[in-house]
């Protein structure tokens, strides 16, 4: 009797993870055409061709972009290189991108950045918050941004911020911050994705409380706030879906809505002006994990008005079957303009 008992509890378990995986492989490898589109004119960034992982700009024009990103599972052009910070000036006409030194004791050697995030404060001060993968650590380093350099100020570590992707800054030391795994070790995280388990969450920092906010969301990736600082938007990637959470006073978060996008949402960034959120996306997750320079990933920018109405209008932006640009991550605009960043190819800038 045990035996059998036994026997059906494993058979329901193999019949449980034989749908996840199936299901999930789907979701990781779903793929559509790519028909181009394209904005009136784009082109290449010079300097910028070994990713652009994140990218914030600032109101003034001064955009930020991560490059050099070394993550497990994903490919790199430049392995051996440490990650670092650009700094580009979008009133410029033909602008250049440089990379900004860093100051003050900081280890240059394992920068590996990831996500980043500004805040100015009521000094008009400017600070650069940027997720760190050193050594495979998850850390956030604040650097203050002077005299065209990154002064190194504070490196964050929490047991609760173990897989960092992404961070949006709320205040001085404070932020939101998406852990886009739950476990820590290599074989644990792969199959946590590929049964999908959706057990990725946000965190709330602060230096008096650190506590999760939300949870159940499938590879937490790309983290942003509204204008009017009421509602968080999170990608999950594996479920190609925005989740829509409002903020609480005590900071916690409840979801609102989710919305469907039909494709690997990645990063998010906000236009200030329209609230409009901006996505870059994944056309086939596939190409992205499995990369083939000659069947190479494809990019997609989609734009998102009006997310908490009825029905939110999508557009796409920008999309190219690779030729162009591969692996788009994150898109942000300033007047009319448009950066997209990418996992480890190029940088494209656009007239909208
Ligand atoms: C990108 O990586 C390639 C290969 O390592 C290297 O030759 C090239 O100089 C890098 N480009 C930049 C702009 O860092
Ligand atoms: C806020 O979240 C914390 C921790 O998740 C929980 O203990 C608390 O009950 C929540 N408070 C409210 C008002 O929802
Ligand atoms: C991608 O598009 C370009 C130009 O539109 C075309 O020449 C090329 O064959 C396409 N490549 C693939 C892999 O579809
Ligand atoms: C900051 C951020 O969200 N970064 C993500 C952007 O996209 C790449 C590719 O999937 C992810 O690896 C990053 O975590």
């Amino acid at each position: 009797m045990a035996k059998l008992l036994a026997l059906t509890v494993l058979g329901l378990v193999l019949a449980f993870l034989g749908e996840r995986f199936m299901a999930v492989r789907q979701r990781m490898t779903a793929s559509h055409q790519v028909h181009s589109v394209e904005p009136p004119s784009c082109q290449l960034i010079q300097g910028l061709e070994n990713g652009s992982e994140d990218i914030d700009i600032l109101p003034s024009g001064l955009a930020f972009i991560s490059t050099g990103l070394k993550y497990p599972g994903m490919h790199s052009f430049a392995p051996d290189k440490p990650g670092e910070i650009f700094l580009m000036d979008l009133n410029e006409d033909k602008p250049r991108a440089w990379a900004l030194p860093i100051r003050n004791r900081f280890d240059v050697q394992s920068f590996n950045p990831h996500g980043i995030s500004t805040f100015i404060d009521k000094d008009n001060a400017v600070y650069l918050y940027v997720v760190n993968h050193p050594q495979k650590k998850s850390t956030v380093e604040i650097f203050q941004f002077e005299g065209e350099s990154l002064f190194h100020l504070k490196t964050i570590r929490h047991e609760l911020l173990f897989s960092v992707n992404d961070i949006t800054v709320l205040g001085p030391e404070q932020f939101y911050a998406t852990n886009d795994h739950y476990f820590n070790n290599d074989f644990l995280r792969k199959l946590e994705l590929y049964l999908d388990l959706q057990w990725t969450n946000v965190i709330y920092y602060s230096p008096s409380k650190v506590k999760e906010v939300a949870n159940g969301i499938s590879f937490a990736n790309g983290i942003t706030i509204s204008p009017d600082r009421k509602y968080i938007y999170v990608a999950a990637v594996t479920s190609h879906s925005i989740h829509v959470m409002k903020r609480h006073d005590n900071w916690n978060l409840t979801q609102e809505k989710v919305l469907k996008l039909g494709t690997l949402v990645d990063n998010l960034s906000i236009d200030p002006n329209t609230g409009d959120i901006w996505a870059g996306c994944h056309p086939n997750g596939k190409k992205l994990v499995m990369y083939d320079p000659a069947d190479p990933p494809g990019s997609e920018v989609l734009r998102i008005q009006n997310i908490l109405s009825q029905k939110p209008t999508v557009t796409t932006v920008y999309a190219n079957n690779g030729s162009v640009l591969q692996g788009s991550t994150v898109a942000a605009v300033y007047k009319q303009k448009m950066l997209v960043g990418t996992v480890f190819h190029k940088t494209l800038y656009c007239d909208l």
